[in-house]
This record gives C-alpha cells, structure tokens and sequence, in this order.
C-alpha cells in the first residue's frame, strides 16, 4: 500500500522546490489548483450515471460539436479553480471561442493555462474512460495585467509545465514541469493525489498501435503502408502489432506512455474543413507531447516534431503520430513520402 503521508502531490511539489531554489512556488499553486478542479470532474463523472448529468447540454461548442453536459460542467470547474489562484493571466479552453483574460479581482499571475476540460466526452454514456488535458506557459504580454490570445500563439516546446487528468478505472493526474513525469492516484477516502507512477518512462518501441481503423479509407498512401507494416509478421519486431483503440485521446496516449507503442490520428482526407486531421494543437497534442517526450518517447505530426510546430491560433488542428521514439520515427518516415 503506497505510503499515504509521504507521498502526497503537495509533498512531492515542495521536495521538487527545495531541489530548485529559484522556485518561486508558483507553480505549486497552479498544479495544486488543477488537482483540486480534477477532484470535482472526478466526484460528477464518477456518479454520471446517477446525476442528471448524462447525455447532450442542448447546445454545440465553438468546435461545433454537441456538448455534453458533463463538457459545460468541467469546463466551469476548470475555469473557477484557475482564474482564483492569482497565477494566471489568460486560459483557453476548447469550450471557448476565444482566450479569457483573467481580471483584476482575482489578481493576475504570470501563467497562460489552455486546457480540454473533459477530453473523450462522449464516452461518458457508455461508462468509457475520458480525461482533462492542460498546458502551462510563461506569458508573452506584459504588464502584470490580464493576458490575451497572443499568450498562446508560440510553440508548444515553450511550455513550462503539462499534463493530464484521466478518469479511468482508478483517477489519476500525469504531469511534468520539464524535469521528467509522475503519476499521482486520487485516494478517494482521503481526497489526496498520491504518488503511484515516478518517474515514467516510456519503452523505446512497443507492440500496439492505437489508431481509428474506420478512418484507413481516407488516410493517404504513407500512411496506409505504415499501418499495414504494422498488421504483418514482417514488421521490425518481428511480428504483428496488436490494434487497441478507446476513442479517448487521454486513455489512448495513458497506455501507450506506460507500456509503448505508438498512436495515430492522421490527416485524413474525410472532411475537407480538417485536412489536419481531428485533434487540436494547443490544448491536446502539444501538452502530451511535452509528456510524451519527458518520458523517453517522441511526438510528430507526420513530418515535424509536435513540439516545434507554430500555434498559430487556438483551435488549430494538426495530425498526431505519438509514442515510442522508434515506432513514431518508423511512422513518420512513411508518413512523410505522402508530401
Ligand atoms: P474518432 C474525442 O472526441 C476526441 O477528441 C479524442 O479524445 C479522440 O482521440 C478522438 O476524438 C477520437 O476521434 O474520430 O476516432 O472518434
């Protein structure tokens, strides 16, 4: 049994302060406050079938897909939980339209925190794992005032910190700040996130590959090949990769970053409104990008690496090929020749 006191999220934060002395504890703050609105989504999806908090909010986000009503309530605990701890001068949320300055009354901070309050939404009716997706960056705009959009308009290698709640067979919340990644359980007896995962590190080449086969019409040929080399015998372990797939960025990234593999969510040519494919750059693929490669592993939209590719507006979307470095290299090297 993990040991209750001396492992506790807020321990592990002071014990990484004291190890860097120009910490200024801001951080903790703003991770603490992120594990606290983790602590709410959990308490709502753990009882969605029992709540009113099932099925469609009636209304569509600024992604025009349906939301849920559990999307509407994690993004308000996401929202209340950052812009009152006095670290943050702007959020951006999939949920929102635009970036939401933090005001005044609650004091402006020196962070911009973009974040997918309740990634994988629609598993919630089939009891399916989902997860929140957060990013953390130093802001651009000055003047100790509230920030703007331009706040995240950069590349995601300029993150700060990054990371993920999954609310899955157990709750867990995955994050780094640059100096490796660790996983904290939610003991839900004693309300604590404990440290149950240190220092993940993600095998160098794995055996599943997790990808929407349904999608394999529209992929185009680079990308087609790759995963058929997958399917066969003669692929470069030897034998056939096995396929999983949960339809939760959160949960599929999760496996593959404890047990290796690779993910893929190509462009594919079904929607000519996505020529990037369905996932979004700012607030999904940079941040798992971030964890991804703190933990050994590699991350690429097909040519370039995730990390290094410009944000050039908030809902942006890009392809993600992510996992183990030797099967994201592999992928990306037959993804490329489709130009
Ligand atoms: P598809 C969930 O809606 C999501 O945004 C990601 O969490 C997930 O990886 C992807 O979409 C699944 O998309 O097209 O396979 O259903």
């Amino acid at each position: 049994m993990t040991d209750r006191i001396g492992t506790t999220l807020s321990r592990f934060i002071h014990s990484r302060e004291r190890e860097h002395p120009g910490a200024r504890g801001e951080f903790s703050a703003l991770v603490e406050s992120i594990g606290f609105a983790g602590r709410v989504i959990a308490s709502d999806v753990r009882k969605a079938g029992l709540a009113d908090v099932l099925g469609l909010a009636g209304k569509e986000n600024v992604q025009g897909e349906q939301q849920q009503k559990l999307d509407v309530i994690a993004n308000e605990a996401m929202i209340r939980s950052l812009e009152h701890v006095g670290r943050v001068c702007v959020l951006a949320s999939e949920e929102m339209e635009d970036a939401i300055p933090v005001c005044e009354e609650f004091g402006c901070g020196d962070y911009a925190v973009a974040f997918d309050p309740l990634d994988g939404s629609g598993n919630v009716d089939v009891n399916m794992p989902m997860g929140t997706i957060f990013s953390i960056y130093e802001r651009k705009t000055s003047g100790g005032g509230p920030g703007d959009e331009s706040d995240f308009l950069r590349v995601g290698r300029e993150q700060v910190a990054a990371g993920y709640l999954i609310y899955g067979s157990s709750t867990m919340l995955v994050y780094t700040t640059g100096n490796g990644v660790n996983g904290f359980t939610l003991d839900p007896e004693i309300g604590a996130w404990l440290l149950s995962h240190p220092n993940i590190q993600v095998p160098s080449r794995g055996g599943t590959y997790l990808v929407n086969s349904g999608n394999r019409g529209h992929w185009k040929p680079g990308v087609r090949r790759y995963v058929e080399s997958l399917e066969s015998p003669e692929n470069s372990s030897g034998k056939p990769y096995g396929h999983r797939y949960v339809g939760a960025l959160v949960a599929d990234v999760h496996r593959i970053l404890l047990k290796g593999g690779i993910f893929l969510y190509p462009a594919d040519l079904k929607d000519p409104e996505k020529p990037n494919g369905k996932l979004r750059l700012l607030y999904e693929c940079a941040p798992l990008a971030f964890v991804v490669e703190q933990a050994g592993g590699a991350s690429t939209d097909g040519r370039v690496r995730t990390l290094d590719l410009p944000i050039e507006e908030l809902h942006q979307r890009c392809p993600l090929f992510i996992g183990s470095r030797a099967d994201v290299a592999e992928a990306t090297q037959l993804a490329a020749t489709d130009g």
